[in-house]
């Protein structure tokens, strides 16, 4: 397995959206590899492949404080969604920036995993909104563009600092 490159926010990659997945093959199993161990290795509790430029659906998620409750979601779809969740949220691909979207308290999302059986999941909490975080990547939105334009224009502004410094 290996470490996977995560696309910075305001990469323009990430604004690529994701296609389904139409064959289930060996490759799609060694990028889901690869992304889990990417994800634990950030550390995160998710990452959809939009964020290591694979422009596919495909998901992995562990809100478990074992690190030992994978999922992963192949051509994700949220067929119920209700209630209204505001926890924060950060992301490793705008890495220091953490703020509230509202989403979804509970969800149910059908799915494949990555051999290609299809199953439902039910998720409320941190895991409904990190699945809800992630399915946005692979439409090419950001957590940050949910945000007034005013926040986004200091985060920009933030993320400019950070870089002219590091340069
Ligand atoms: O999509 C991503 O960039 C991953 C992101 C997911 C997420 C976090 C919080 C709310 C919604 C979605 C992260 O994992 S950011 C890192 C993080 O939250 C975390 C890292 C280590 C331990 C616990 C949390
Ligand atoms: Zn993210």
């Amino acid at each position: 397995m290996a470490i996977l490159n995560i696309l910075r926010y305001p990469d323009a990659r990430l604004h690529k959206v994701a296609e389904p997945v139409k064959v289930f093959d060996e490759s799609h199993k060694r990028l889901v590899g690869d992304m889990t161990e990417t994800m634990y290795a950030a550390p995160g509790i998710g990452l959809a492949a939009s964020q290591v430029d694979v422009h596919k659906q495909i998901i992995v998620v562990d809100v478990s404080e074992r690190r030992d409750s994978l999922v992963v979601l192949v051509n994700p779809e949220i067929i119920e969604a209700s209630g209204v969740s505001d926890i924060e949220e950060g992301c490793l691909s705008v890495p220091g920036i953490y703020d509230t979207i509202e989403r979804a308290e509970r969800i149910k999302v059908r799915a494949f995993d990555q051999n290609g059986n299809a199953f439902m999941l039910q998720a409320q909490g941190l895991l409904s909104v990190c699945i809800q975080h992630e399915m946005d990547h692979l439409k090419g939105k950001v957590f940050v563009e949910h945000l007034s334009q005013l926040k986004q224009q200091r985060i920009r502004a933030r993320i400019a600092k950070q870089l002219r410094k590091s340069a």
